[in-house]
């Protein structure tokens, strides 16, 4: 039988998956797998990035858009811990980042060899599936078993350690095979109990007004149509998290919008509160979305449908639990039910968006010297195409977009690292959101703390052509943490301040067409040319500090 090398076996089996983007940064233990995706024919490209945690935020945005795996990849020693944070940030929210890092050999384990790591050690507590492959005949399964693993059940990350002599080893070529659906998620769908989906029904029917709080899950599972339908049924009242934004779109009658502590507010709240049943959907009912465990009020009645049973019950006693994938789930609930009669939640939603909005829009519509976040939201929503993909950093980014950006179309068209909300994400990840789904726009919205982190990755959207609308919110300080301090330790402000840059002098250096913005009405002119502008361009706007704002943030420690 004819025989490949490990690294040819390794682009062979990313190719079997329909893996066609890999995003990442060279090294020396990486030689042999570059030279194997140099040598053959196998229709992916490589997306050179100035970074390995790019790398994997790249490969995030990537996944959560197209709604297939995500691959990026990274050398020994210090590319495999550069590249971490990006596998942990997708594996916390459910999405499949497959995160492919050389190793030295394994003959040169434990004698000091430069780089030398245990990666295995590294990504266990923190991936679905990891696995440092030791033999290239083993190769290709430890590949199969890491699809399996990211895009069955909960979806998640991998890793797979690839040592330097496993790639120049020998595999059978009649081994490389694979199942190429496991590329794409949810590879599988697992149905919840019929029994419990009756006990559920009943539930639903039973209630006076049942909200509906939907996180990532919905949109994960491509659970929408379902969503609206029962909803629709039931007169439900939909509110989701800040990652299950795009569960219903925005103008739909019962879609309230993003309920929380981020991004939430006074209205959504008091809306939620008008429940007498709590519908949580693919949707871990964290501390952010509850407002740490009080909205909705313990003692309210709760169904909860999430294909990770370990979420169910874990912060709320509940009457209902549906294991099992959000699109069965609902379609089996909406079979389930015979005829309902209910008064719709749609005059509640209708109430609480018109005291919600009437506070933005005034504020939007203020002249303010910093330019308030208020107004910048309104004008994106007003400059951008209606399916465009926004990306936002934490900050006043991912409150503020959460809250007042409204998006007419259901599915991801927003993205927040919720996870662990790393600085840093929103650029790279925009990028890769672009390669996933490149005829929309797409647009990075970072605090001037993430643009110091990440502004590196401007060469690579300037040499790949990226179209990114990337924006600036320029306050001079780690502004979270400034109104952190000014909200709970007496305007004690300390090691939060940082000097203004020159954010489009910066991007005009790498070659990014550039704005700078200080007063309100050069905005709408600079982020529509910027918009419609072909390749990379920024925004840098003066912005009013957060700790100044009214932010829809209720608490800054979540
Ligand atoms: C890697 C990382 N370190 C620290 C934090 C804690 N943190 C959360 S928000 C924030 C400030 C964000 O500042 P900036 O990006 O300038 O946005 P602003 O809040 O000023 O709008 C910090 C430091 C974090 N989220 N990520």
């Amino acid at each position: 039988m004819s025989q490949l090398t490990g690294a040819e076996a390794m682009v062979r089996m990313l190719q079997r998956h329909g893996v066609k983007h890999i995003f990442g940064l060279c090294g020396d233990t990486s030689l042999p797998f570059y030279d194997a995706l140099a040598r053959l024919d196998h229709g992916m490209r490589h997306i050179l990035t100035r970074d390995e945690r790019s790398a994997a935020y790249m490969a995030d945005g990537y996944a959560r858009v197209s709604g297939r795996v995500g691959v990026c990849e990274g050398p020994s020693g210090g590319g495999a811990t550069y590249l971490l944070p990006g596998i942990v940030e997708a594996n916390e929210s459910s999405i499949p980042v497959l995160g492919i890092t050389t190793d030295i050999a394994t003959t040169s384990r434990g004698r000091y060899a430069l780089t030398e790591l245990d990666q295995e050690a590294l990504y266990r507590p923190l991936t679905k599936r990891t696995e440092v492959i030791d033999r290239a005949d083993r190769l290709p399964e430890a590949v199969r078993r890491a699809f399996r693993a990211m895009t069955t059940g909960r979806p998640g990350a991998a890793h797979l350690g690839l040592p330097f002599d496993v790639q120049n080893g020998q595999v059978a070529e009649g081994d490389v095979w694979a199942d190429a659906a496991l590329g794409a998620f949810p590879s599988s769908r697992a149905s919840p109990e019929e029994e419990a989906i009756r006990r559920a029904a009943s539930l639903l029917v039973s209630a006076r007004l049942p909200v509906f709080v939907c996180g990532g899950g919905v949109v994960i599972s491509g659970a929408m149509p379902e969503l609206e339908r029962l909803a629709s049924a039931l007169g439900a009242v939909v509110a989701t998290t800040v990652s299950g934004h795009g569960s219903l779109p925005d103008d739909h009658p019962l879609c309230l919008g993003v309920v929380g502590s981020n991004g939430g507010t006074l209205p959504t709240r008091e809306a939620l509160a008008e429940a007498d049943l709590v519908v949580f959907v693919g949707c871990r009912a964290g501390s952010v979305t509850t407002e740490r465990w009080r909205y909705p009020a313990p003692g309210m009645r709760i169904l909860h449908i999430d294909v990770d049973p370990m979420v169910i019950g874990a912060n709320y006693k509940t009457e209902v639990g549906l294991v099992g994938d959000a699109k069965l789930a609902l379609s089996a609930l909406l079979s389930e039910l015979k005829s309902v009669e209910r008064k719709s939640g749609s005059q509640i939603v209708r109430t609480a968006k018109e005291r919600k909005f009437s506070e933005f829009r005034a504020l939007a519509a203020r002249d303010d010297i910093p330019i308030l976040p208020e107004r910048i939201v309104a004008t994106l929503n007003q400059v951008l195409p209606r399916d465009a993909t926004v990306v936002c950093d934490p900050g006043t980014p991912c409150p503020y977009f959460s809250a007042y950006y409204e998006f007419l179309e259901a599915g991801r068209h927003f993205i927040s690292n919720r996870a662990h909300g790393a600085l840093g994400y929103s650029m790279a990840a925009a990028a890769g959101a672009h390669f996933g789904r490149p005829a929309t726009k797409t647009v990075s919205v970072m605090g001037d703390g993430s643009f110091g982190f990440t502004a590196g990755e401007l060469e690579t959207i300037v040499r790949l052509k990226v179209p990114l609308l990337m924006v600036v919110i320029s306050n001079g300080a780690y502004g979270w943490i400034k109104a952190g301090q000014k909200a709970g330790f007496g305007r004690r402000y300390f090691s939060v301040d940082f000097s203004r840059t020159d954010h489009a002098r910066v991007a005009e250096a790498f070659g990014v067409k550039a704005f700078k913005v200080e007063r309100p009405a050069e905005l709408k002119p600079a982020l529509a040319a910027a918009a419609e502008y072909g390749g990379p361009a920024l925004v840098d706007v003066m912005t009013q500090p957060l700790h100044e704002a009214r932010a829809p943030v209720s608490e800054w420690v979540a």
